[in-house]
């Protein structure tokens, strides 16, 4: 890995790798940077920055250049441009600009768009959907939106987002607006009483993700570029502050993620590069202070106990994940978690009235579970690949699992919350990836995705395993339930 990694700069070190970046830079000019800006920040394009592109394969931004996006602006340079000024703009593009990006609060404040005042529109809900059984769906294929109705299981609303929403999008206390955040750094407020957009903010070049604050005040999102974070008015998402992620000692940071922690009125924040975890408080009238936790790692990701008092954390460096006491600051506890668990989409449920806690591995084929009273590793379920996303419902016998990367990814596994067995597979469309499920306000039905551009949502009744609907979508990834998400409820993620 070591090695192939150099290629790129021993051959930008050569004459003829500085002469085509020379080229690459002046066809950036002229082919591209209308649509994804002058710096690679983004425009009506996606930002063409190296933290934007890391999760793209090399061959994949080839493909795309020279053949372009389907379903988007994105059109193909095969006949403009010769396969080694392509390969010249793979390579430039993976490079860091000339000039370091930054994004300062003058252009976070320039972003900033109210497209609906909200004084201006009514205060209850528009249409005749039960506005807590309402599901977000975020269509990736296309970088859509959709309003779903979760009793009829009907579109209400479709928009376009920005480039490439990531993360779950989170609602105000009451269930009226939603927060959207784009990889790019897109922050988007939209009301699901009237159905439309409220505003837009761009808070940073590439963000992690965003949360929002018990009262439904704040709004707090993490950035990976610049590295820090950024808050927002919740009521029409103004820009209110800028904290700078830097350590006790100075080091800056990136932002790995930032939650709300309701009972304990605060944000709760994980930081990639330096060894601490932060909590920000956001009772009365809040400075936004971070009082700093020690860690024993750099953190990529966390999920918190039921009580919000203790938090299990990872690095996906690391063969393992650590516990560490909100209150007192203290690791209390080292956990052996394998493969690289997304703890993010874990979850928890009572099993012989004890909670567990159990989270898919990206790396390895197994579910740990782990007893949350003594943070004992209890069980590792071998599964038919690695999984990324596990949700369950209090009124569901079982917590549903995928298998999203290798063979068997249109497989999707039905583990019973008491034996820990693996109960029953399903393969809802096989040959294409089956992922990410979210359940109905009461838990009776439950929509699953088909993450295929030629995918579905297909909705399952929980109980009797019987498809109900299937309604066709390009790449659904992600849904939520309003009602789950503002109660915080058991089985959903936070
Ligand atoms: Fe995610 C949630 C991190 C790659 C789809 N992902 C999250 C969260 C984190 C995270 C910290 C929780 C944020 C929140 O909900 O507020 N994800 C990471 C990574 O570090 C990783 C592995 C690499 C990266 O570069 O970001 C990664 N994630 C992906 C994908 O490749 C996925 C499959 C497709 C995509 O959209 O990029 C993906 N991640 C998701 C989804 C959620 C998510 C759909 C929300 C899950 C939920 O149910 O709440």
């Amino acid at each position: 890995m070591k090695a192939l990694a150099l290629v790129p700069l021993l051959w930008m070190a050569s004459a003829q790798g500085s002469a085509a970046l020379d080229q690459a830079a002046l066809d950036y000019q002229q082919h591209c940077q209308q649509c994804h800006g002058a710096n690679r920040f983004g425009a009506s394009g996606p930002a063409l920055l190296p933290e934007s592109l890391s999760r793209i394969k090399p061959a994949e931004i080839r493909q795309v250049i020279a053949s372009g996006r389907p379903a988007s602006q994105m059109s193909g340079f095969a006949k403009v441009l010769s396969s080694a000024r392509i390969d010249g703009l793979v390579t430039y593009l993976q490079q860091p600009p000339a000039i370091p990006p930054t994004w300062s609060d003058a252009e976070i404040r320039a972003s900033h768009q109210v497209l609906n005042a909200v004084d201006s529109l009514p205060g209850t809900p528009q249409h005749a959907a039960d506005p807590l059984n309402l599901f977000v769906v975020v269509e990736a294929g296309d970088h859509h939106i959709n309003i779903l109705d979760g009793d009829r299981f009907t579109v209400l609303a479709r928009f376009a987002s920005h480039f490439a929403v990531h993360g779950g999008p989170k609602f105000s206390p009451d269930g009226r607006f939603v927060y959207f955040a784009s990889r790019d750094g897109w922050v988007s407020q939209y009301d699901l009483h009237n159905l439309k957009l409220i505003a837009e903010v761009r808070a940073g070049l590439n963000t992690r993700n965003l949360a929002v604050s018990k009262d439904g005040r704040w709004v707090l999102v993490g950035n990976y570029l610049p590295g820090n974070l950024v808050l927002l008015d919740a009521r029409d998402l103004t820009p209110v502050k800028t904290i700078a992620a830097v350590g006790q000692d100075g080091t800056p940071s990136r932002v790995s993620a930032v939650y709300t922690a309701p009972p304990r009125d605060s944000f709760i924040v994980a930081l990639k590069d330096v060894k601490e975890v932060w909590e920000l408080s956001s009772a009365g009238q809040p400075d936004f202070v971070p009082r700093r936790i020690a860690a024993e790692d750099f953190l990529d990701d966390f999920s918190f106990s039921p009580d919000y008092r203790q938090l299990l954390a990872t690095s996906r460096k690391a063969n393992g994940g650590q516990v560490i006491d909100l209150d007192s600051g203290q690791v209390l506890s080292r956990i052996a978690l394998p493969g690289m668990p997304h703890l993010g989409s874990g979850t928890w449920w009572r099993r012989n009235g004890d909670w567990v806690f159990a989270t898919p591995n990206i790396s390895q084929g197994l579910i740990s579970v782990i007893d949350l009273k003594t943070w004992r590793l209890i069980k590792e379920i071998p599964t038919l690949g690695p999984g990324f996303f596990m949700r369950s419902h209090a009124n569901s016998a079982y917590a549903w699992t995928d298998v999203f990367f290798g063979p068997d990814n249109d497989a999707i596994h039905l583990i019973d919350k008491q034996t820990l067995e693996i109960a029953h597979t399903l393969r809802p469309m096989p040959g294409k990836t089956a992922a990410h499920v979210e359940f109905s306000h009461d838990g009776r039905y439950l929509l699953l995705s088909i993450w295929a551009n030629d995918g579905a949502l297909i909705v399952y009744d929980s109980q009797t395993l019987e498809e109900v609907k299937r309604i066709p979508m390009n790449k659904p990834s992600g849904k939520y339930n309003v009602g789950n998400k503002i109660e915080f409820a058991e089985g959903t993620s936070h």
